[in-house]
């Protein structure tokens, strides 16, 4: 058979560019070409004229298609292979030297198993590609919040992708010096190229697909997947699993957290970090805009998908958002449920399987209420409204770059980070659990935020609409023992003068038809709003057996049609029975986690059981 010429058989190293002085980064970039052996290596700079050449040939090669671009300047679409469209947990691995280290929360295999499997498959898996190596910082540059990370992709379209997901490029190397820290994380779309075969365009690996992480090396090796969390490293991989391993080592957090400012009218600014499921609306509360009766009230965004939580020298944690943009689903996005998110898409966006118009626009289930007479699907087929499909694929994404969003707060690349007031957990709980509770302390908190569960969505493969437990939605996204986890987070709150105040929230109750009974969207600003004023101690509440919550009169409700005292008074209701239901799955979470579980989450649980 026909070998493909080889060009980066010449010692890599030696194609570096003359700036880079980092041994061991030459090193680790040198020994990973011998072994995927792509055709040529190029250093992303991270320039303009870099993300505009390989947008150029990407469209060239079918991977981007261009928009309409008096219509969406700047703007492209990609259609993903259809096996390949959301993150895959049963191919995510933790791969700690011991098992129990990472958890029942983790796959686990031992690091030098998964390693031999994985180095099979890495070995010329880039033949006939290009590697392209992308230093990037998660954190504003420099941030004592920040941390660099360095991946190597065969995937172009990781690259652009990185450029706005991440401060990528030159500026990044200049920070790391010859010896700064950085976590090494390899990506390989898993389809070599043989000398004349003509490549797809989605390449990825159909039989074999793994998303890998070394606590003990802080190394991320991922392989066969070019979607989202599975290639864009930066993000779930060591912003969230690695960094979280971090965080418990160093004393931090690392979150699957938004990050908003509230400014109430002549008052004093908040800022809240809130946790939910992937697909829980992040996105849109990150960027909500307050019904009119509270318009003096300005919410600012500072992140809404991932947090960095570091304590200052006050007293108090503050946060940064590791990301420089967002990548976030766009079904349901539209004028009405997040207009801030709309404005930011007008240009420069990837598009990720949506719909196209046949002007060469995107379109998306929820966009608007009538869909146009006909689109080209997510997978490039005719579509009419009566085709009875979907036209964007449910996990459909923009990535977009933060500073395009109106919404952004003025300090959201503080290499400080924002005090935190609050911390607000959610999950989509279509019963038992109320609109608003707030602990009653910080380890009445943990608690609750340790037996959150919600259904599950299209960001995962798998069953969509399973409730399962999703403590502080990060059961995807830990990367160690949730048992250590809770442990940590109880250490965080004993050590910080003054930790913020913890609630939990569910804006997906329905009633017996079925129906959402909370509006959610701008009316969650009712909320915020109690919140806010809860840690000013300026509104009342009542106490419940799960925790304080605001009474009819604790809260605004002028200008909301609708919704009266009753639908209150039912989205509020605690049903006891329901609750020592409820108990039990705590209990099966716990039973999970008994051998490294803290005794204070067990006795939280007999104080629950008590008060109901
Ligand atoms: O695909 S991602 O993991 O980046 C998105 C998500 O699940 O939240
Ligand atoms: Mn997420």
């Amino acid at each position: 058979m026909n070998q493909p010429a080889i060009k980066a058989q010449v010692t890599p190293a030696m194609d570096s560019p003359s700036y880079v002085t980092h041994a061991k980064l030459l090193a680790w970039v040198a020994e990973t070409a011998q072994l995927t052996k792509p055709e040529r290596i190029v250093w992303c700079d991270g320039s303009q004229e870099e993300y505009d050449r390989l947008c150029n040939e990407m469209v060239a090669a079918g991977t981007l298609i261009r928009l309409n671009q008096e219509k969406r300047p700047g703007c492209f679409l990609a259609r993903s292979d259809p096996d390949d469209v959301a993150r895959m947990e049963d191919r995510t691995f933790v791969c700690s030297k011991n098992k129990d280290d990472a958890g029942p929360n983790n796959n686990w295999l031992p690091p030098e198993e998964m390693k031999a499997t994985m180095r099979k498959l890495y070995d010329g898996c880039m033949r006939g590609r290009t590697m392209y190596v992308i230093p990037f910082s998660m954190g504003p540059l420099g941030s004592h919040i920040a941390h660099i990370g360095v991946e190597l992709t065969d995937s172009p379209y990781v690259v652009v992708s990185m450029r706005i997901m991440t401060r990528i490029g030159r500026k990044v190397l200049d920070i790391l010096g010859d010896k700064g820290e950085f976590v090494p994380c390899l990506h390989s779309v898993g389809m070599p190229l043989a000398a004349g075969q003509n490549d797809i365009p989605w390449p990825s690996n159909k039989e074999h697909k793994f998303i890998t992480h070394f606590p003990e090396e802080k190394l991320i090796w991922s392989f066969g997947s070019g979607y989202g969390g599975n290639a864009l490293l930066g993000k779930k991989c060591f912003a969230l699993r690695i960094a979280s391993i971090m965080a418990k080592e160093q004393g931090w957090l690392a979150e699957h957290m938004l990050i908003l400012g509230i400014e109430p009218p002549g008052g004093k600014k908040h800022y809240i970090a809130a946790a939910f499921p992937s697909a829980c609306g992040k996105t849109n509360l990150a960027m909500l805009i307050p019904p009119k009766v509270l318009e003096g009230w300005k919410v600012t965004t500072i992140g809404e998908d991932i947090a960095w939580i570091k304590p200052g020298p006050d007293g108090r944690l503050y946060a940064i958002n590791p990301e420089y943009g967002a990548f976030g689903v766009a079904p349901g996005t539209s004028e009405e449920t997040n207009a801030n998110c709309l404005a930011a898409l007008k240009k420069n966006t990837i598009f990720t399987n949506v719909a196209m118009t046949d002007d060469g626009d995107v379109w998306w289930e929820g966009l608007s209420k009538e869909a146009p007479k006909h689109l080209t699907d997510w997978t490039g087929k005719s579509w009419t409204p009566d085709s009875g499909r979907l036209a964007a694929h449910p996990n459909s994404r923009f990535t977009v770059l933060a500073s395009q969003i109106p919404s952004m707060d003025p300090d959201w690349e503080n290499p400080a980070g924002v005090p935190i007031s609050a911390f607000l957990f959610g999950g989509r709980r279509t019963t038992i659990v109320p609109l608003v509770t707030e602990a009653k302390d910080w380890n009445h908190g943990v608690y609750l935020a340790a037996t959150m569960a919600s259904e599950t969505t299209a960001a995962i493969v798998g069953k969509v609409g399973v409730v399962r437990r999703d403590p502080f939605a990060m059961l995807p996204f830990c990367g160690y023992h949730f048992g250590d986890y809770f442990k940590h987070w109880l250490s965080v709150g004993a050590k910080v003068k003054v930790p913020p105040k913890i609630f939990a929230v569910n804006w997906f109750r329905r009633d017996a038809k079925g129906k959402f009974m909370w509006p959610g969207f701008g009316d969650n600003m009712r909320v915020l709003k109690w919140v806010v004023e809860r840690c000013e101690g300026k509104s009342g509440a009542t106490e419940t057996p799960i925790g304080n919550m605001p009474r009819y009169e604790d809260m605004e409700w002028q200008g909301m049609t609708g919704f009266n005292r009753e639908n209150f008074d039912t989205l509020t209701h605690v049903d006891h029975d329901a609750w020592r239901a409820e108990l039990k799955g705590h209990d099966e979470l716990f039973e999970q986690l008994k051998s490294r579980l803290p005794a204070e989450m067990t006795k939280q649980r007999q104080g629950l059981e008590k008060a109901l």
